[in-house]
């Protein structure tokens, strides 16, 4: 991981600092920072020359873009902005359309959410024992919806190292009303044996056009698992979790974070240690992936993602 910056005045670099800090995460939210990003830079823009313009908000969003490699969420978002600046014909009018669009982007992605739970609802039974990996807003969700319309729905999180996200998502689905454990990560066989867990649902971070997802590191287990044990895998994930990168054949790039996060190198003399966060699941693990516009087969994934993205201009 690159060193990081001293504490900066200069916004759009603290922005990019609490992304790559891990500050502001979760696919969603880093999409909803940088789009909000982008439009302070077109606010803050006191000139009248669009071009100029246009070309400082393709450099700040190529430097947001930076802040971290594998969530397309990040790019797809920025790429939307960056369209909307191309279509202004002014200065001014970049002024006003970038926070408007800003603003409906994050309602858009707010609004997916909901959809995604509401289209989920079929994929759970009464008694469902839920098993989610890290913290997704966007799986969070789904099971929460999913615990106000089925009786005796509960679930389990497993705490997710090294980051430990699961101590995010374990208490927001108790927040939201849903009977939840929380397990190790190294727990997940013994709980898919001895407690009963019926259904894995997770959120994504990527999920390519060979619709296979790549989400944080550990769920390729659990539905590696999942399968050993016959219980069925589910995704929630919105449309901008589809990358169109992948559809001409780009790796997603799998970030590798401070190995700091996972021990002190100094207590451990001798030993070299890795800390990718990410992982990739086949999508022959997965039975669907639920999205806004309702459940998508992993071998459907390459036609959706041309269809939502084929068109679009990749600026970063
Ligand atoms: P929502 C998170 O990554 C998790 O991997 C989670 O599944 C994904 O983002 C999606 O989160 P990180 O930022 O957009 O914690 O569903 O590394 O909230």
């Amino acid at each position: 991981m690159p060193s990081l910056d001293p504490i900066s005045s200069d916004p759009l670099e603290q922005v990019r600092r609490d992304i790559q800090t891990m500050k502001t995460r979760g696919a969603g939210e880093i999409g909803k920072s940088a789009v909000n990003a982008l439009a302070t830079v077109a606010t803050n823009y006191k000139g009248d020359d669009v071009a100029a313009l246009r070309n400082q908000l393709l450099a700040a969003a190529k430097l947001l873009a930076s802040a971290r490699p594998t969530a397309v969420t990040l790019r797809n978002a920025l790429n939307a902005l960056l369209d909307e600046a191309q279509e202004a014909k002014t200065a001014e009018q970049a002024r006003k359309s970038l926070p408007k669009a800003a603003q409906a982007y994050g309602k858009r992605v707010d609004d997916a959410k909901q959809k995604i739970a509401r289209n989920a609802l079929a994929y759970f039974r009464d008694g469902e024992v839920v098993l989610t990996h890290c913290h997704s807003t966007a799986a969070g969700g789904a099971i929460a919806y999913a615990a106000q319309k089925r009786k005796g729905l509960s679930a389990f999180s497993t705490e997710t190292r090294p980051f430990k996200q699961g101590l995010i998502q374990a208490p927001a689905l108790a927040k939201a009303g849903v009977d939840v454990t929380l397990i190790v990560d190294s727990a997940v066989a013994y709980a898919m044996e001895n407690y009963g867990v019926s259904r894995v649902v997770v959120g994504a971070d990527t999920i390519g056009a060979d619709g296979s997802l790549y989400n944080k590191v550990g769920t390729r287990q659990v539905a590696e698992l999942a399968r050993r044990f016959h219980i069925p895998f589910i995704v929630c994930a919105e449309r901008d979790k589809f990358s169109p990168y992948t559809l001409s054949g780009e790796p997603v790039v799998v970030e590798e974070r401070a190995v700091t996060e996972v021990a002190d190198p100094a207590s451990l003399p001798g030993v070299r240690i890795k800390n990718p966060v990410f992982d990739r699941t086949p999508g022959e693990l997965i039975e669907a992936i639920i999205t806004e516009d309702g459940p998508v087969k992993p071998a459907d994934a390459g036609a959706y993602v041309r269809r939502i993205f084929g068109e679009r201009k990749l600026w970063v």
